[in-house]
């Protein structure tokens, strides 16, 4: 029996305006897919990270800004490619939305899998804990266009159709313990603690796999299990990727799925932001590896 996204929303206890959200959110995948086509350069532009934006970055991140604005159902949005927290007092909910709107965007010019992530809290603003979040999910742009998606319910997968409906593909996904391994950072740049935990999980055994889109790369090892990171570097102790927009959504999927996120001393779930662009080292993957994998770096 096919079931659609909004069937499936409706089973869950999602209140209406967070399953309008999702559905909307959700949908800015047809025209982010279309504008691939026109977008394939990088901007002049540099992000609040300092990194050079693609015309796609900043086409994503002002059509998604655009859309929730007019839902009237975000009262706050922190996005990648804004400098600073954006509100819309306007707003006839109190929804907040923190959200990468293109990531992994250095793969845009060669074809491989890149994606937008959201997570949504009910209310109280952006900056909070994501253990807080309401949902969070993932559009992943690949030969399919997939969305990961949870609402605290555990987490579902679902494939946009030749109409335009996301179908569901599988539901509860739980990830399993598995063997691949993806760490961002030059070699050279690692800690010693990091390089020992990773000479270690591959002298187990651990299959290297790594594309330079987190979304991609998180999206194999909640299929297939084994661990992503993107640790402290010896001279960036938060590393590259950021808490906000990329971290905790993702961590909330993993947790919900079964697996964890770290940030090599803890969970990263229970860390409270300070600011919008913070940087964190992550750990996200089979539950088990991650504990391990703590357990490796305090050794
Ligand atoms: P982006 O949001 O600008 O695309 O940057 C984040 C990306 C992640 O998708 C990916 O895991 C990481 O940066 C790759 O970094 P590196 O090129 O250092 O491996
Ligand atoms: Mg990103």
């Amino acid at each position: 029996m096919v079931i659609t996204l909004r069937e499936y929303l409706d089973k869950t206890g999602a209140g209406e305006q967070l399953k309008d959200l999702i559905v909307l959110i959700a949908r800015q995948a047809v025209p982010i897919r279309e504008a691939f086509l026109h977008n394939q350069s990088y901007a002049k532009s540099f992000n609040a990270s300092g990194e050079q934006q693609a015309a796609l970055d900043e086409w994503s991140d002002r059509h998604i800004t655009k859309v929730l604005e007019a839902s009237g159902l975000v009262a706050e949005l922190a996005s990648e490619e804004q400098p600073d927290i954006v509100r819309f007092p306007g707003a006839r909910a109190e929804y907040a939305v923190v959200m990468d709107p293109l990531d992994g965007s250095s793969l845009i010019q060669v074809n491989l899998a890149v994606g937008t992530i959201v997570g949504i809290y009910e209310s109280g603003g952006v900056l909070q804990k994501g253990e807080n979040l309401k949902a969070a999910m993932y559009m992943l742009y690949g030969p399919m266009t997939v969305l990961t998606l949870t609402v605290g319910e555990g987490v579902y997968i679902f494939a946009l159709n030749e109409e335009s409906e996301y179908i569901l593909l599988s539901g509860l996904v739980q990830m399993p313990e598995g063997k691949l391994y993806g760490s961002g950072g030059l070699r050279t740049e690692w800690t010693d603690a990091h390089a020992f935990c990773i000479d270690t999980i591959e002298h187990d055994g651990a299959k290297l796999r790594y594309s330079g889109s987190f979304v991609a790369d998180f999206h194999q090892i909640l299929k297939y299990g084994g661990v992503y990171c993107y640790p402290a570097l010896k001279e960036k102790k938060g590393g590259k990727l950021r808490l906000l927009f990329e971290a905790i959504p993702i961590g909330f999927i993993a947790a919900q799925a079964g697996g964890a996120i770290s940030n090599g001393a803890g969970n990263l779930l229970g860390v409270q932001p300070s600011s919008v662009h913070q940087r964190t080292p992550l750990y996200v993957g089979s539950k088990g590896l991650i504990r391990r994998m703590e357990e490796l770096l305090r050794e």
